[in-house]
């Protein structure tokens, strides 16, 4: 079974969103035309407290794009975004959400981010999503959505570290930095990952 996993895509990523991915929006028709090739759609949410830890205003003379140590984890300072309840933190009203199953929201934890659909950053906690994916024998992962940076590919890697096979479909993410995309997907495709 084939699942094809939608990572983040909500207001705040998109254009005039606090995070704005550049171009993010281009991805939105590809998202929607792909999904009848898949036998199992599921999204992710990122989905913070107000006073979340991860956005920069929580560390007063930090900037945002800063890295600090939080609880023992390097941690890029955002500006805030996806809170719950906002509509930042809704999807986007262009992507087609019908088919989508599933939505496994993260980053709920005010001391800890979450990039990947599956655990936080310390892999404290499980979303459920791998015993999902599981018990709907799903052997084949697909991941889009943004940013490819960062929940994309924390998402991928994870997936790929659970024993899926994992490709991520260049042409349906966009990252917040090119150069270091670029890096993640060497990266990525050594660690046995697909990048179509
Ligand atoms: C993301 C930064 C902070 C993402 C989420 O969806 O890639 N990036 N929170
Ligand atoms: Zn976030």
């Amino acid at each position: 079974m084939k699942a094809l996993i939608i990572v983040d895509v909500q207001n705040d990523f998109l254009e005039n969103g606090s995070l704005a991915v550049p171009n993010g929006n281009q991805i939105i028709p590809i998202i929607n035309e792909i999904q009848n090739d898949f036998d199992l759609i599921v999204v992710t949410q990122d989905w913070h407290p107000s006073d979340h830890k991860s956005f920069a205003k929580e560390h007063p003379g930090k900037k945002e794009f800063e890295t600090i140590d939080l609880n023992g984890l390097e941690q890029v300072l955002w500006p805030v975004h996806c809170v719950q309840g906002s509509f930042g933190a809704e999807f986007h009203q262009e992507l087609n959400t019908n088919s989508v199953e599933a939505i496994f929201r993260k980053g709920m934890d005010p001391e800890i981010d979450s990039y990947s659909g599956f655990f936080d950053n310390g892999k404290r906690k499980n979303t459920g999503l791998f015993g999902y994916l599981k018990d709907r024998k799903v052997s084949e992962v697909f991941v889009c959505g943004l940013a490819a940076d960062f929940c994309v590919y924390f998402t991928a890697q994870d997936a790929l570290d659970l024993g899926f096979q994992t490709t991520i479909l260049k042409e349906a993410t966009k990252p917040i930095n090119e150069e270091n995309w670029k890096i993640i997907q060497k990266k990525f495709q050594e660690n046995g990952g697909e990048i179509i």
